[in-house]
C-alpha cells in the first residue's frame, strides 16, 4: 500500500511546479583571462548577481581593480595561473583596470 503522502503528490505537484519556476534565475559565472597585458574582451555584460572571475594567463602579476561606484574592488597582485572572482550586487557601467599596466581596460555592463 502507497504512503499516504505519496498518493497526494500527483494532486499538490501542479500547484507547486508554477512556484519552482517563479524561483530567482541562477547567477552565472563568467570568466575574463588576462593575456599579453590585455582582457580577454573589451566589454562585458552581466545580470546583477552574476559572477566574474579574473584569471590571470600571463607569466607576471596584475592586479585588477575599479573605483566605480557601481562595484568598488580590488584584487591585489597575483600571478599566472590564478583567479579571482568578482560578484556583481548592483545594476550600472563598472571600469575595470590594472594598476600594473594602464593600458589594460574593461567594462562590465551589469543589468538588473
Ligand atoms: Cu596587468
Amino acid at each position: 500500500m502507497l504512503h499516504p503522502s505519496i498518493n497526494i503528490l500527483p494532486r499538490v505537484l501542479p500547484f507547486m511546479l508554477p512556484l519552482l519556476l517563479a524561483l530567482p534565475a541562477q547567477a552565472k559565472d563568467f570568466t575574463v583571462t588576462q593575456k599579453d597585458k590585455k582582457f580577454s574582451q573589451a566589454k562585458l555584460e552581466v545580470k546583477v548577481g552574476d559572477v566574474v572571475n579574473f584569471k590571470n594567463e600571463d607569466p607576471f602579476s596584475h592586479n585588477i581593480f575599479s573605483l566605480s561606484d557601481t562595484k568598488t574592488f580590488d584584487l591585489g597582485s597575483y600571478p599566472q595561473g590564478q583567479s579571482k572572482a568578482v560578484t556583481f550586487e548592483k545594476p550600472g557601467t563598472v571600469e575595470i583596470e590594472c594598476s600594473v599596466h594602464p593600458d589594460m581596460k574593461l567594462i562590465v555592463e551589469v543589468k538588473k
